[in-house]
């Protein structure tokens, strides 16, 4: 497997602005923990006869200290508190919207868009194009891009695409090459992330993890008027193949209707295999990364890393730097985001890169699913 860099003899491309939604509901992990245990009362109440038979195991509680130290987390903003909290529902709950009203997806992105246009000082009109890039997609047609670009009153073309984890990188990259090629000028790369649709809230191990946001980012040909300019230096993606992380859920599902209800059509994954996999393997692509480009790893002001565990991003920081990072170095989010999937670096990019002098630099990485890794070298200029 190798990576695959572009750089070098072609046009400049500059991340111009980023903007960010955060919805206004967040839940703590002592709420999340305490109606997880209810719902464990409930079901170990419900089967207490096949459990005292010995034909079935006790569910067991959660706990908020074990979710702080495994990971980091303390709390994640959601799209629909109650409907989560509900011991009895434990899922997002969020009506269908009828055809002729815009997605939830599309409402996140509408708001992350306009934040980053506005930042860009570009208007909609001025966007060659719309990435939509993020875990799962609320449709799988008309795009959500399409209606995106068409709820922002932008031209070119759009669409959608999905490296889980990494969908931003990845789609960063994209909106590099085009403007590179001369396909387009001005690229916005949108990530609204609804996780929680998609998490399986009655699982002890992965119950946690996850939160919803909306990020964005433009990509142009020219700088733009703010004082936070980034030139992109270099983009490098990998990707290899790997069970320890998957999302069965298909449209191809109906084929077999037994397994539609089977919580391995929610999010799955093998949490130690992941961790011991991809720390070194992101680790070892940055560092190759720098070297390639002359770079010293002292000469990074900043990591904004994927923000999935704090103790991965520990790891990762110390074998790219030589030496622990401080917060400024690899600042967190995920204390307050949890893992918002694609988001998680370009939020931690976004509320911490105003102190950067010109010429400094910094990189945006992003891991997970796949595996998928991106690794983007940013300069402020
Ligand atoms: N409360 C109390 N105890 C618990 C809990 C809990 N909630 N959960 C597990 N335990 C117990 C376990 O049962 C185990 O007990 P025992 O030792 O008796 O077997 C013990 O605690 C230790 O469990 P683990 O070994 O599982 O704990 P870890 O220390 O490994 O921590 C983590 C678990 C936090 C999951 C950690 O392994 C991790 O973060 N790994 C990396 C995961 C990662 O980064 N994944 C990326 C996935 S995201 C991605 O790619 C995008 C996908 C798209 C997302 C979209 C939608 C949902």
């Amino acid at each position: 497997m190798t990576g695959t860099s572009v750089s070098s003899g072609a046009k400049e491309v500059y991340l111009t602005g980023t903007g960010l939604y955060t919805p206004p509901n967040s839940i703590s992990n002592e709420e999340l923990v305490e109606s997880f245990n209810q719902f464990v009362d409930l079901h170990n109440a419900e089967h207490a006869d096949a459990i005292a038979a010995g034909d079935m195991p006790a569910l067991a509680h959660s706990s908020a200290e074990f979710i702080e130290k495994a990971s980091g987390i303390r709390s994640r903003f959601v799209v629909n508190k109650e409907g989560i909290l509900d011991p009895h529902r434990m899922t997002p709950n969020i009506s269908e919207r009828p055809n002729d009203e815009p997605s939830v997806m599309c409402e996140m992105a509408l708001i992350a868009a306009r934040e980053a246009l506005k930042t860009a000082g570009l208007e909609p009109e001025d966007l060659d194009a719309v990435i939509c890039a993020a875990s799962n997609m609320q449709r799988a047609y008309p795009a959500m891009a399409v209606e995106i670009q068409s709820a922002l009153g932008s031209g070119g073309f759009a669409f959608d695409m999905n490296v889980a984890c990494s969908s931003a990188t990845f789609g960063l990259q994209q909106a590099r090459d085009a403007i590179r090629s001369g396909s387009a000028r001005h690229v916005l790369v949108v990530n609204p992330e609804i996780c929680t649709g998609h998490l399986n809230f009655r699982d002890r191990d992965s119950h946690f993890i996850f939160g919803d946001v909306c990020t964005a980012m433009i990509l142009s040909d020219q700088p733009g008027p703010s004082e936070s300019n980034f030139r992109v230096l270099d983009s490098r993606l990998q990707t290899m193949f790997s069970n320890n992380i998957r999302n069965n859920f298909g449209f191809l599902n109906r084929g077999d209707e037994t397994g539609v209800g089977k919580a391995d059509k929610l999010f799955v994954q093998e949490g130690r295999k992941v961790f011991k996999e991809v720390c070194p393997a992101v680790a070892a692509q940055i560092n190759d990364q720098l070297a390639s480009l002359d770079i010293a790893s002292g000469d990074l002001k900043r990591l904004w890393l994927h923000q999935a565990n704090l103790n991965m991003n520990v790891l990762i920081a110390k074998r790219v730097l030589g030496r622990d990072a401080t917060t400024d170095e690899a600042p967190v989010i995920l204390d307050e985001y949890a893992n918002t999937s694609s988001a998680g670096s370009v939020i931690a990019f976004h509320k911490h890169h105003d102190d950067f002098d010109v010429g400094e630099l910094g990189v945006l990485s992003s891991f997970g699913a796949g595996y998928s890794i991106g690794s983007v070298v940013l300069q402020r200029c």
